[in-house]
C-alpha cells in the first residue's frame, strides 16, 4: 500500500496521475498546506523538506517501509518498482534529461512566475518579468523538443509526460491573463490534450475532490506557505 500526501497542487498531481495509471492501491493523505499542516512533526518525519507530494510505501525495499519525497523522486521509485513508465533502457538518457530539466527549470520557474503574478506584492516589475519570460523559455525549450514526437521520449509515456502534465494542466495560472495559455506551445498543447484524453488522467484530477482544502489566501495560509517571509525578530 501507498500512502500518498497530497494537496491539490502542481507536484502532487503528477503522482496522482502515476498512480492512477498503475493502478497501484493507495490512501491519499491530505496534507492543508494553507493550515500549515506540511509543517507538523509527523509530517516532516516523512518529507523533512515540508512540501507535497511525499509517499510511503509500506513495502518498500527489502519489504520494509520507505518514505520519498520530492515529486521526481517519487516518480523515478514508483516506475521503478513497477517497472512502467521508464520506456526502454535505451531510453534512460532522454528520459533522465527530460524529467530533470522539469524538475530544476520547468517546474521551478513556473512556480516563482505564479508567485509573483498572483502573490507578491504589486510592482515587482522586474521580477514578474524574469519568472514569467524564464517560464515561457522553458515551455519553448519543451515545445521544440516535441516537434514530431509524440511524447517526450519519442514514442514512449513516461513519467517525463506525466511531471510536464502536472504543469501543464496550470498553464492558465503561469501565464496570468492568456486566453489559450497553451497556444503559443503547439506541441505542448498537443500532448496536454493526449495526456488528459486518458481515463487515468480525469481520475488523478478527482484526487482530493471529497476533502474540503482552504482556498483562502489569509495570513495563516501566507504564513504556512512562506515562511521565510517572516524572519523571527533578531
Ligand atoms: N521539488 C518539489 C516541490 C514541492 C512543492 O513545491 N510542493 C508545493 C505544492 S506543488 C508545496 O508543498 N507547497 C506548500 C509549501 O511550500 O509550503 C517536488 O517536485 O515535489
Amino acid at each position: 500500500m501507498i500512502r500518498l500526501y497530497f494537496h491539490p497542487t502542481p507536484n502532487p498531481a503528477k503522482i496522482a496521475l502515476f498512480l492512477e495509471e498503475t493502478g497501484l492501491p493507495y490512501e491519499v493523505i491530505p496534507i492543508d498546506t494553507k493550515k500549515g499542516e506540511q509543517h507538523a512533526p509527523f509530517f516532516t518525519a516523512i518529507n523533512p523538506n515540508g512540501k507535497v507530494p511525499a509517499i510511503v510505501d509500506t513495502d518498500g525495499p527489502g519489504g520494509r517501509q520507505a518514505r520519498v519525497f520530492d515529486s521526481t523522486a517519487i516518480l523515478l521509485y514508483l516506475a521503478e518498482k513497477t517497472g512502467q513508465f521508464l520506456g526502454g533502457p535505451a531510453d534512460r538518457p532522454e528520459l533522465l534529461s527530460w524529467l530533470l530539466f522539469i524538475a530544476s527549470g520547468l517546474g521551478p520557474f513556473s512556480g516563482q512566475a505564479v508567485h509573483f503574478q498572483h502573490v507578491a506584492p504589486e510592482g515587482l516589475d522586474y521580477a514578474v518579468n524574469r519568472y514569467r519570460r524564464e517560464a515561457e523559455r522553458h515551455y519553448r525549450v519543451l515545445d521544440r523538443h516535441l516537434e514530431g514526437r509524440r511524447y517526450i521520449v519519442d514514442d514512449s509515456y513516461t513519467i517525463a509526460d506525466m511531471s510536464a502534465w502536472g504543469w501543464l494542466d496550470r498553464a492558465g495560472f503561469v501565464f496570468k491573463g492568456a486566453d489559450d495559455p497553451l497556444a503559443p506551445f503547439p506541441n505542448l498543447k498537443r500532448l496536454f490534450e493526449t495526456i488528459n484524453a486518458r481515463p487515468a488522467a480525469s481520475r488523478a484530477r478527482a484526487v482530493g475532490k471529497d476533502h474540503d482544502f482552504k482556498t483562502a489566501n489569509d495570513e495563516e495560509a501566507k504564513r504556512a506557505l512562506y515562511p521565510s517571509n517572516y524572519p523571527p525578530a533578531a
